[in-house]
């Protein structure tokens, strides 16, 4: 038997989780989580972020980030009960995008790390800048900007680093440390990803830079998985010696080092190149394979799947990041999730059972009425000025509004997703709202695909301890199916699926057309009002 550690250092804690391996089974042995806020409030963050007086801006501290990995690797050595010397590779999950600035000393400091000594109390000084900007921070529009016109235009740095500037990619970021602190920027000589720290503290030495956390930098040339040096000069000077190396996503950073065997006992288990959650989830999700894709209903709808090759969305709001078994994923967002879905059942004055026969008492189609549900700001497509649009139907009419949010958010979600290439042959559904059986039967007539749906906890967590499960496999020269690695863990909830209805099918392909078109003229409307 052998066991798998999977870390998931998130916005607002640190999970781990242990998965055990036999030929008779494998199944999930310690799960614990720790939360920022509660379980180390001397930092002082809320929910994990640092208190900022601009709200625009968002820091975390990896002094605590490092402090909840000492923690954890306590509590799995001591509370967990599992067997430490059957531990082989331990692998792990970053919130994306964030960013560590490390000075000279840092690399001297993480070799020699001293067993008897808590880790934060040793590596207190070795940072160059004592907090992290991490993925809610959206206040470097002006440097999105200048990286865009440097790089030649939204369109060609989508083509080159898989995504238009966004102000929370590591990137941009950069560039304002430099331009804020150049003082600052000078002292660093290492920049890690969340991710990429972590697994450096793991390894005591630098770790790699993977392809699918590396490609929410704006930094990486998407198609050869290298740092692009025109991206790179856009964004700051020396920036390329200041960058881990970049290596694929089963990169051995090395073993477990002497801190962690000294002070915990663990054995010198392969530390594997850490991912970012987004790509970590792709795998605790099943998704390993071409044709599938899962679809998260929550406070936001998100799409995503994997793809062979690099596809760039024509409208650049998706994000093409690379995927941790090779090859390519795509991250969709659409905002209007839950909260339109229950803006429409509370103006019908339904519950959710109501809103359930709301749907099953409307024809497919709707017969043409239609709504694009703008209630909020939308990211895809982007839409900075909210408003709910309707064609042919009247608000009073709860049930028909009813069918049209849901039709019109999985119309959305089918014409926006199209770009990646993809023949979508089952979509895994994930989110409170995939409970809801009449829901995912439009989602399945929308798409012409079967639905299954996932439970997923931790799906992140768990990615990252079947990644170390895969990469320990070929390091020891088996390459086994990533459909094998994922078996017995991430399975749909038997007896869930939803089969499309093909006349249902049918008529939705013309209506995406039609709404394709209506959603265009609003948004040339909204333009020209701008
Ligand atoms: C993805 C993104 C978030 C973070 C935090 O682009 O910003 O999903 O990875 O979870």
């Amino acid at each position: 038997m052998s066991i798998y550690l999977g870390f998931d250092s998130s916005t607002q804690g640190l999970t781990a989780i242990a998965i055990e391996v036999s030929r008779a089974s494998r199944h999930v042995a310690f799960q614990r989580t720790l939360n920022y806020e509660r379980d180390l409030p001397r930092y002082g963050t809320a929910n994990g972020v640092l208190p900022q007086a601009d709200p625009l801006v968002a820091t975390s501290s990896p002094l605590m980030w490092a402090e909840a990995l000492d923690r954890m690797m306590g509590i799995i050595a001591t509370e967990s009960g599992i067997d430490l010397s059957r531990i082989r590779a331990i692998s792990g999950s970053g919130q994306q995008h964030g960013s560590v600035y490390l000075n000279s000393s840092a690399s001297g400091v993480l070799a020699a790390l001293d067993p008897h000594t808590p880790l934060a109390d040793q590596i207190s000084g070795v940072f160059s800048r004592s907090d992290s900007p991490i993925w809610m921070d959206s206040s470097t529009a002006s440097q999105c900007a200048a990286i865009t016109r440097a790089v030649g235009g939204t369109r060609a740095l989508a083509e080159l680093t898989g995504s238009r500037a966004f102000e929370r990619f590591t990137g941009p970021q950069i560039r304002k440390y430099f331009e804020t602190d150049p003082a600052g920027y000078s002292r660093t000589s290492r920049i890690h990803l969340v991710s990429s720290f972590m697994a450096s503290l793991l390894a005591g030495a630098d770790a790699p830079i993977e392809p699918g956390d590396g490609s929410g930098m704006n930094l990486m040339d998407i198609a050869a998985r290298k740092w692009a040096p025109r991206a790179l000069d856009a964004t700051a000077p020396g920036l390329e010696a200041r960058l881990p190396a970049l290596g694929p996503s089963w990169a051995v950073a090395g073993p477990l080092s002497p801190y962690w065997t000294g002070r915990y006992g663990f054995p010198a288990a392969r530390v594997i190149a850490w991912s970012g959650d987004n790509p970590c989830s792709l795998v605790g999700t099943g998704l390993v394979s071409q044709g599938r894709i899962a679809i998260s209903l929550g406070t936001s709808d998100t799409l995503f799947g994997f793809m062979r090759e690099p596809a760039i969305d024509p409208s650049f709001t998706g994000h093409v990041f690379g995927a941790p078994t090779g090859g390519y994923m795509s991250l969709i967002c659409f905002k209007n999730g839950s909260l339109a879905r229950e803006r429409i059942r509370d103006a019908a004055g339904l519950t959710w059972d109501g809103f359930s026969r709301a749907l099953r008492a409307t024809p497919a189609g709707n017969g043409g009425r239609l709504m694009l549900p703008w209630f909020d700001a939308e990211i895809t497509p982007e839409v900075l000025q909210p408003g709910v649009h309707r064609f042919g139907l009247d608000p009073a009419d709860g049930p028909a509004n009813v069918r049209a949010v849901v039709e019109a958010q999985m119309m959305a979600m089918a014409n926006h997703s199209a770009w990646m290439g993809v023949k979508v042959d089952t979509i895994y559904a994930t989110g409170g709202a995939s409970r809801n059986r009449d829901i995912l039967q439009v989602m399945a007539d929308v798409f012409g695909a079967k639905v299954d749906q996932l439970e997923v906890g931790n799906s992140a967590c768990l990615g990252a301890a079947l990644r170390a499960y895969h990469a320990d496999e070929l390091a020891e020269g088996h390459n086994v199916p990533w459909e094998d690695i994922v078996a017995g863990f991430v399975e749909p909830i038997a007896g869930s699926r939803v089969s499309p209805n093909p006349e249902h099918t049918e008529i939705y392909q013309n209506l995406r057309r039609v709404y394709a078109a209506r959603e265009a003229e609003a948004l040339s409307t909204l333009t020209s009002a701008l």
